[in-house]
This record gives structure tokens, C-alpha cells and sequence, in this order.
């Protein structure tokens, strides 16, 4: 059964996927800004490693045929970040990407948070924090009983690390020896109400955490395609325990409207219609700034 899997889609250049997320950047603060709700800081943090696992030659998968058995899966465990979901699912060609412009109107499948149920391509209904990383477990440990190859990949917030379900997978994954499992962590440094170093300074020393709970790590400047496309081709060759990458990030990717508020990065918060050109302008113009140390 191990070849019953769709073939990875045709892989996008190191320049071609930096457009790509200057393009998907722009649909996701046009459509929160239409729809005045939506967290585009929170989507556009995370929309780098999306795009390199979907168009980077990376994930097995086919639009046509979202139900494919071997196909990948990949599930936004902080699924407030629906609108970068939609719009690389758009990409991918899961659905069209008219739909977008529904983001949140009563009855668009398009809902403020992913739906399983009503949109193809979602692999879960994610947006009660904490159980993205469980139910990839399952999918992982349901790979290996019917003798499937196919991989996982589980987007977790920083912020939703407070979460203890994240620690219960992160055990569970490491006594199974789950090594068809990856995380990708978007350390973007700020949750709902503040700085993720305020709200629960004990994260860190993140990376030994994950050491210590049995699993192969690595960190990335999570806005460099070419560190994360080679964080996940490592995280691929690991054998005998799960894999998570660190992806140093910046909540709305340095856009200045966002920085201006240094309490959460507009949390939860879209862009006014005169912010939203400023942002697009500077998308455009180089998309943001580089991630610093942190
Ligand atoms: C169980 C649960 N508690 C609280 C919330 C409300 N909430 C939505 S987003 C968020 C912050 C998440 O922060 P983080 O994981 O860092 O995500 P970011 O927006 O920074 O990407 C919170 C507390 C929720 N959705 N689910
Ligand atoms: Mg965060």
C-alpha cells in the first residue's frame, strides 16, 4: 500500500515561493479587512513554512482528490490562522480562490475558523487550542496500522504551548516512536493578551523542552523558505522519534501596521482599509522585516 499515495505537486523555485507568499500575504489582509474580523497577524506569521510545505516540493497530495488515503496531511493546530490556511488551500487548488472574499459571512463554508466538515483540504476542525498535535498523533499512528508512509505536519502557536495537550502528544509521540510525525512551532513571541515571555515566561528554554521530551529539534528563521525547506527535508530523514522545527517568526511578518502595537501585534484585530494599503505596499516592496534573535 506504501506507493498508494498522490505524487508531490510540481515544486515552486526558492524565488517562485517568495512570491507566492507576497501574493498569499496580500489575500489574506484583503480578505480580513473586507470581512473587519480575522486574525491576519497570526496568519501571516505562520504563512512561510505553509507555503514551503504545500508548494515546495514537500507534502504528497492532490486537490482533486482531498480524500486520498496516502495522501499528507497537515493541520493548523492554532487555527485562528484560518485565513493563511484558505488562502494556500486556494493555491493549492482545493477549492477557487473567489471563495475567499467570503471569510466569515454567515453561511460561507469559509468560516472564521477551519471546518473540516465544509471545506476540502482542511484535515481538522481546529480553533480550541491544544489538540492539533493529538490528532496528528492519531493520523501518524494510524499511518503505521495500515501500512501507509504517508507524513504528518502540525502547526502549533507559541501562545498554545501553554496548553498541557500539547505536552500529553509530545510524551505520547516520543513513547511510540512516531517518526512520521513533524511539528513546526511558530515562535512569533506574542499570544492574545501579550508577549509570550510575560504571559508564561517558563516556555523557554524551549528547544531543551522538546529535547528533553524525546524529540528531534531545530530552529529556523521561519521567514526563509530555503532554512525551512532544509529544516524539512531533516526533519524527514529522522528515524525512531517525532521531529519538531522551531520557526522563529514575526506576528503580521514585520509589517508596520502590526508593530505599531507592541502589546499583541492586533491580535485577533484586521487591518483598517488605510492600513491595509500600507501593509501591501511594504509586502510588495520585500515583505516585511527580518526576524531577529530572540
Ligand atoms: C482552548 C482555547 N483557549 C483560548 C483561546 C483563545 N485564543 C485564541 S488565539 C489565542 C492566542 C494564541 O496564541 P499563539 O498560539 O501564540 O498564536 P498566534 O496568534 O501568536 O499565532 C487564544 C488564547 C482558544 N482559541 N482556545
Ligand atoms: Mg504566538
Amino acid at each position: 500500500m506504501a506507493d498508494d499515495q498522490p505524487k508531490v505537486p510540481p515544486e515552486r523555485s526558492v524565488a517562485e515561493l517568495r512570491r507566492t507568499v507576497v501574493k498569499l500575504g496580500r489575500r489574506i489582509i484583503e480578505i480580513t479587512t473586507k470581512a473587519g474580523s480575522g486574525h491576519p497577524s497570526s496568519s501571516l506569521s505562520a504563512l512561510d513554512v505553509m507555503c514551503v510545505l504545500y508548494f515546495g516540493g514537500v507534502m504528497r497530495y492532490d486537490a482533486k482528490r482531498p480524500d486520498h488515503p496516502g495522501r499528507d496531511r497537515f493541520i493548523l493546530s492554532k487555527g485562528h490562522g484560518a485565513p493563511g490556511l484558505y488562502a494556500v488551500l486556494a493555491e493549492a487548488g482545493y477549492f477557487d480562490a473567489n471563495m475567499l472574499t467570503t471569510l466569515r459571512e454567515t453561511s460561507s463554508p469559509v468560516e472564521g475558523h477551519p471546518n473540516m466538515r465544509r471545506l476540502p483540504g482542511v484535515e481538522a476542525s481546529t480553533g480550541s487550542l491544544g489538540q492539533g498535535l493529538s490528532i496528528g498523533l492519531g493520523h501518524a499512528l494510524a499511518a503505521r496500522l495500515e501500512g501507509r508512509d504517508y507524513r504528518v505536519y502540525v502547526m502549533i502557536g507559541d501562545g498554545e504551548s501553554d496548553e498541557g495537550q500539547v505536552w500529553e502528544a509530545a510524551m505520547s509521540a516520543s513513547k511510540y516512536r512516531v517518526d512520521n510525525l513533524t511539528a513546526i512551532l511558530d515562535y512569533n513571541g506574542f499570544q492574545q493578551t501579550g508577549p509570550v515571555e510575560t504571559v508564561m515566561p517558563a516556555l523557554e528554554p524551549l528547544q531543551a523542552k522538546w529535547e528533553a521530551f524525546g524529540w528531534h529539534t531545530q530552529v529556523v528563521n521561519g521567514h526563509d523558505v530555503e532554512q525551512v525547506a532544509t529544516a524539512l527535508a531533516g526533519a524527514r530523514g529522522a528515524r525512531g522519534k517525532p521531529q519538531i522545527i522551531i520557526a522563529n517568526t514575526l506576528k503580521g511578518r514585520g509589517l508596520s501596521p502590526f508593530e505599531k502595537d507592541d502589546v499583541n501585534r492586533k491580535h485577533g484585530v484586521a487591518l483598517k482599509p488605510d492600513e491595509a494599503e500600507v501593509a501591501l505596499a511594504e509586502l510588495e516592496a520585500g515583505g516585511g522585516m527580518p526576524v531577529g534573535g530572540r
